[in-house]
């Protein structure tokens, strides 16, 4: 076991009373870890993947039934835990589900619809094992979009997860626009679903309204008064679903809903690579995942969407592992940890470089090296002065192969 930070900083920075001069090779992102961890340890957070029904509610997206089968493949094989599909869309949408979910794939399909039986009858008519059902909880909801009463609701909810498990199905159940309900009567309609055996509660902040602190106490509230397990279900309408949904999972839930790329109705909900990411590497969450595989995931999702990631969106972008800055470079090309705490290859994606007027001594001393010129401070100082004098800004952007990084740097940052 790790010691606590405090004894942990201690060990390393003090050596007879004063800073140590050369800090051993310990993992560059131990004291971080530090921080990172949790009380309760090292918990098992699932992912659910939602691509194929709320990536669907982008604007501009739609799949053919082709790409639905095939962004089923690719998910199950990137290893998530559960792949929802709506099937009361179209008539399209009930064959896509039909066919995904006879494909025979790992990971459980979940077949979404309104809390209503006839919903309930299209997923079984299509063979699902699991279903999901939504329900407006909160008043705006209740009152103008549903048109009915908390008891109706109520009721309705109750219903629909009676009937469900009567057809023997697992059920999920999403407590729609929750996070703006009355927290007595969703702890009601939570209390009143558990007592009709749901199977799973989705717990969402379909609007995007919420903060950390926020969602971690609407979990924590729901939490506190159910054992059924608890999905997050969060919208980035403020840009903060990522940092919502592991708030989530701070207070009890087990599950987050991610989508490719993090489409979804406006602006999406949280991105796969960046939830698969952070359960892996900052909440050490034991998984199967194929991170490799996600930039391959954002291709497929920019060739089937028309829509490629902006380039400096994490994890997958272009610029995620571009280094610029002389001090940066330098750093980099003796180890690349020093900037990299997560290496590009474990997430598909790969390092570059880039020359320009911020490339300084060090830099324009590696672009010499790499055009076969021989290296000296003076000939390097010349050439940071001319690449600053040309003032347009970055010259030459080069991806960083096996083969270029051992002739840069002797091999030292090929390794990492
Ligand atoms: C919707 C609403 C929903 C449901 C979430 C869930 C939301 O578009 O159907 O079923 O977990 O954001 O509340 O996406
Ligand atoms: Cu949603």
């Amino acid at each position: 076991m790790d010691p606590g930070i405090g004894a942990g900083f201690r060990t390393v920075m003090l050596i007879s009373g004063r800073p140590r001069a050369v800090i051993g090779m310990r993992d560059p992102n131990h004291y971080a870890n530090l921080y990172n961890e949790h009380a309760e340890g090292r918990r098992k957070i699932r992912v659910l993947d939602s691509t194929l029904r709320e990536g669907e509610q982008h604007p501009g997206v739609s799949f053919t039934n082709k790409q639905r089968i095939q962004i089923a493949w690719m998910l199950d094989y990137f290893g998530v835990d559960q792949i929802e599909i709506s099937p009361v869309v179209s008539p399209d949408h009930k064959e896509a589900t039909r066919a995904v979910i006879s494909q025979g794939l790992r990971a459980d399909i979940v077949s979404h619809g309104r809390a209503l039986k006839e919903d309930i009858d299209t997923s079984i008519d299509c063979g699902a094992t699991w279903c999901a059902a939504y329900l407006g909880v909160s008043d705006v909801h209740l009152r103008d979009k549903l048109r009915i009463s908390r008891q109706q609701a109520l009721d309705r909810s109750v219903e629909v997860v009676e009937y469900a498990k009567s057809h023997g199905l697992k059920i999920r159940f999403t407590v729609e626009d929750g996070s703006r309900a009355d927290p007595e009567f969703l702890v009601c309609v939570c209390k009143a679903i558990e007592g009709a055996g749901v199977d799973r509660i989705s717990l969402p902040d379909t609007v995007g309204i919420l903060r950390p602190r926020g969602m971690y106490n609407f979990v924590e509230r729901v939490r506190g008064a159910v054992s059924v397990p608890l999905d997050a279900h969060v919208h980035n309408d403020i840009g903060l679903a990522l940092a919502n949904a592991l708030a989530a999972c701070d207070a009890g839930a087990d599950q987050v809903h991610t989508t490719i790329d993090g489409i979804g109705e406006r602006i999406g909900i949280p991105a796969l690579a960046e939830v698969a990411v952070a359960l892996t590497y900052l909440y050490k969450s034991p998984n199967d995942f194929r991170l490799d595989m996600l930039q391959d995931l954002s291709r497929m999702m920019a060739d089937y969407t028309s829509m490629p990631p902006y380039e400096s969106k994490p994890i997958v972008g272009q610029s995620a592992y571009k280094h610029k800055a002389g001090t940066h470079l330098a750093a980099i090309l003796r180890n690349p940890a020093a900037y990299e705490p997560i290496p590009p290859r474990a997430v598909g994606n790969r390092r570059r470089i880039v020359f320009g007027e911020l490339a300084g001594k060090t830099g324009a001393a590696y672009l010499m090296s790499l055009l076969g010129l021989e290296r000296n401070d003076e000939g390097a100082r010349a050439v940071a002065a001319g690449l600053k004098g040309l003032r347009m800004g970055d010259l030459i952007e080069m991806p960083l192969g096996d083969r270029l990084e051992k002739r840069i740097t002797g091999g030292t940052a090929a390794q990492k």
